[in-house]
């Protein structure tokens, strides 16, 4: 058996490790290219610690055993703590307040309760919808842009009845851009040499200032509606407030609730702008599928404001999303460690604490399971759901740590595309060409 002491690397620059080899602008896709030349297995070399890459589906059936695998918050999270602290994404699963926040928030993101949520979803998708037909014919859309003012409104709105107005700005609500400066700084601290980090003075100082900032804004939220009672909100900040554990029969701290507030709005305002500005590419770029989803939206929606109904059948725009998430899954990887000794697959040795980074991109491109044409926007592959392998398609995680907002990314999403192609004709005007920005 081989250990993964043995495994492909690329070259190495001293102490640097394999730094220099990685694109800081695009970690994710510069990791992606070594999976393409060195295989499902390698290892990267960082300052202070090895990074393991896992990129097929074989191997990811192995990480994703939970009786032998747990959820690693590597450096990177342990970045984001400073401002995440232990909510549900950066903490880890023997947290006490992991299970707890987890028990407490299963039944908000039920799919029952995103009938409570879709007629706010449905306030900030018309919020878009007239903002992009008011423009005048020569006018500029920046879809990922007002994608990103539409997912963080959303949140903002059913999260805890709060109105980013993002609409309403040139800029991003200043929440916003102190939260993308810290999360960018958190990034950037992962890649300084120790000695370099311990340097940055200034960018430390402002790093302390917008985590002040983004305390200070939601700890007055939480304040402010613990003064005013329970009004019957139905939102997160309510449900949290309110909710108690089964199993313990305690109810979250207010220090928890922020941070989970935080984590909210850090997973999510980018991840389903993302989904959104992806499927909207491919689709200027297969008017046969764009065709398709027209057809689909007309049957389905006519002209009225979507129900909760419709938007479930709405199912080719959904198989759309799937693809989209497929090719390019905006949340593109998570890291496990070994909870004992084991193998991967009875091919390489594997140690108690040995942690290992699913690289999800390239899971979905791994041509034993999507075949020779796993590069191609394919939406019929989600015809049929059960024909997926189970392990080969990872866009929100695994286990018990997969994504808690997964249908309520899905419901937005859907209506939200659902309601751009009720209202617009897509045409590829420029013939854009794709370039992929990455920040956590
Ligand atoms: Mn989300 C965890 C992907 C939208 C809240 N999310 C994860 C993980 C992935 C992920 C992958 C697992 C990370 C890990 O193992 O380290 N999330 C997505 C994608 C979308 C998304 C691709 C949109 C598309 N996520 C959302 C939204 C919310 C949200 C929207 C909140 C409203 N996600 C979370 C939380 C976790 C998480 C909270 C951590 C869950 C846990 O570990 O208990």
């Amino acid at each position: 058996m081989n250990h993964i002491e043995n495994l492909p690397q690329p070259k190495s620059y001293g102490p640097l490790g394999n730094l220099p080899g990685i694109d800081k602008e695009k970690p994710v896709q510069s990791f992606m290219k070594h999976a393409r030349e060195l295989g499902p297995i390698y290892q990267l070399q960082f300052p202070g610690r090895v990074s393991t890459f896992i990129s097929n589906a074989r191997f990811a059936a192995e990480i994703c055993d939970e009786t032998r695998f747990d959820k690693k918050v590597g450096p990177a999270l342990q970045k984001v703590r400073a401002f995440g602290g232990d909510g549900l994404f950066t903490s880890g699963t023997e947290e006490p307040n992991w299970k707890k926040a987890h028990n407490i928030l299963l039944p908000s993101f039920s799919q029952q309760a995103m009938k409570g949520y879709h007629e706010k979803m449905i306030d900030l998708a018309s919020q878009l919808i007239q903002k992009w037909a008011r423009l005048n014919p020569n006018e500029e859309v920046d879809v990922p842009d007002d994608m990103t003012r539409l997912t963080l409104d959303t949140i903002g709105l059913c999260g805890f009845n709060y109105r980013f107005n993002s609409f309403y700005r040139e800029d991003s609500h200043p929440f916003i851009e102190k939260m993308v400066r810290a999360l960018d700084e958190s990034m950037s601290q992962t890649q300084r040499l120790g000695i370099q980090d311990k340097l940055m003075v200034r960018s430390k100082r402002q790093f302390k200032e917008d985590i002040d900032y983004m305390f200070n804004l939601v700890d007055q939220l939480i304040e402010e509606r613990k003064q005013a009672g329970d009004q019957g909100e139905d939102d997160l900040l309510g449900h949290m407030l309110k909710g108690k554990d089964p199993e313990t029969g305690e109810a979250l701290d207010d220090e928890n609730i922020r941070f989970q507030i935080i984590t909210f709005l850090i997973a999510g305002h980018e991840t389903t702008s993302g989904l959104l500005s992806f499927a909207m590419y491919y689709l200027l770029k297969h008017p046969d599928k764009l065709q398709k989803a027209y057809e689909e939206v007309d049957e389905v929606l006519g002209d009225d404001t979507p129900s909760y109904k419709q938007v479930k059948q709405l199912k080719y725009v959904r198989m759309i999303l799937n693809e989209a998430l497929r090719l390019w899954p905006t949340a593109p990887a998570f890291s496990v460690y070994a909870k004992e000794d084991t193998t991967l697959d009875g091919e390489y040795e594997v140690e108690k604490g040995d942690t290992f980074t699913l690289l999800i991109p390239e899971l979905h491109r791994d041509t034993t399971v999507w075949g020779d044409n796993a590069e191609e926007f394919n939406p019929e592959r989600f015809e049929n759901p059960a024909s997926i392998p189970h392990h080969a398609y990872k866009p929100f995680g695994n286990g018990q740590r997969a994504c808690i907002g997964q249908q309520f990314a899905l419901h937005e999403a859907t209506l939200v595309l659902g309601m751009v192609l009720q209202h617009f004709d897509l045409e590829d005007h420029t013939d854009y060409e794709l370039d992929v920005k990455e920040t956590l």
